[in-house]
């Protein structure tokens, strides 16, 4: 029997791989099917809706569907499976030269009302050496925009290499636990509006953020994973040192 591992898609144009190499960041448009999403949504919800919510993603009552799951992808199937999405597979592989793992997934719900995350860059969140990582992040609603809290991002800042951060400036916007970018103009930041199943790729020293979701009714559930290349390591962060491969 051939024991060979299957080689990744090769999703992205050249042209699409340039882009990202210039800008920092690629939208790829409907990577992730509706259906998909709709039953990876209905799964999440369904793991804090038991009884007793399974350790791993306890929480207190009233914030069961608030602001976020962390790392679904070390204890739920369902979840490692779309971590392994073979778009992104692909997609990654062909953005690093080598095949990615996985190191850290999050299910944000980001209700109305939930607070967006100040300008950073992901590298400072953590470390990996050599620096490799990239990020997927899959929208899982119909419309993810402005009005309900969408990524804000600063094209081609990931040419700077790692900024100052320091504390959160503006709380009632963000999330007060994060740290903010510091000594740079924030205001060239551009609104990545994405359409259900979009997958926008981002690099580590991207600045980035997003703002409270001011909807009345929308939520802004999105699904994020952060990869490093296959022969990377990451330093100092021991809960993220697991590598997740994506076949
Ligand atoms: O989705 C958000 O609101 C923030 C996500 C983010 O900044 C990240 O995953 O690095």
């Amino acid at each position: 029997m051939n024991q060979t591992i299957n080689p990744p898609l090769q999703p992205l144009t050249g042209e699409q791989i340039e882009f990202f190499k210039e800008q920092g960041y690629f939208l790829y448009k409907r990577g992730m099917s509706s259906d998909l999403i709709d039953a990876f949504n209905g799964h999440i919800y369904d793991i804090r809706h038991q009884e007793p919510v399974p350790e791993w993603a306890a929480c207190a009552d009233h914030e069961k569907f608030s602001r976020r799951l962390f790392n679904p992808h070390k204890h739920d199937s369902f979840s490692r499976q779309a971590m392994k999405h073979p778009i992104i597979r692909g997609g990654l592989a062909q953005l690093m030269g080598r095949e990615a793992v996985c190191v850290q997934s999050m299910y944000f719900y980001k209700e109305p009302g939930a607070p967006g995350q100040a300008s950073h860059q992901d590298y400072y969140y953590i470390k990996n050496d050599p620096m490799t990582m990239i990020a997927a992040w899959v929208a899982m609603e119909e419309r993810v925009d402005e009005e309900n809290g969408c990524l804000w991002a600063m094209p081609g800042t990931h040419k700077l290499g790692l900024l100052p951060h320091g504390t959160v400036r503006n709380l009632e916007e963000h999330e007060h636990w994060t740290d903010e970018t510091e000594g740079i103009d924030t205001s060239r930041q551009i609104p990545v509006v994405m359409e259900k199943g979009d997958i926008l790729f981002f690099s580590e020293l991207l600045i980035h953020s997003s703002n409270k979701n001011r909807s009345k009714d929308r939520w802004r559930r999105s699904y994020v994973c952060h990869y490093i290349r296959e022969d990377s390591n990451i330093l100092h962060r021991e809960d993220l040192r697991q590598k997740y491969p994506l076949y």
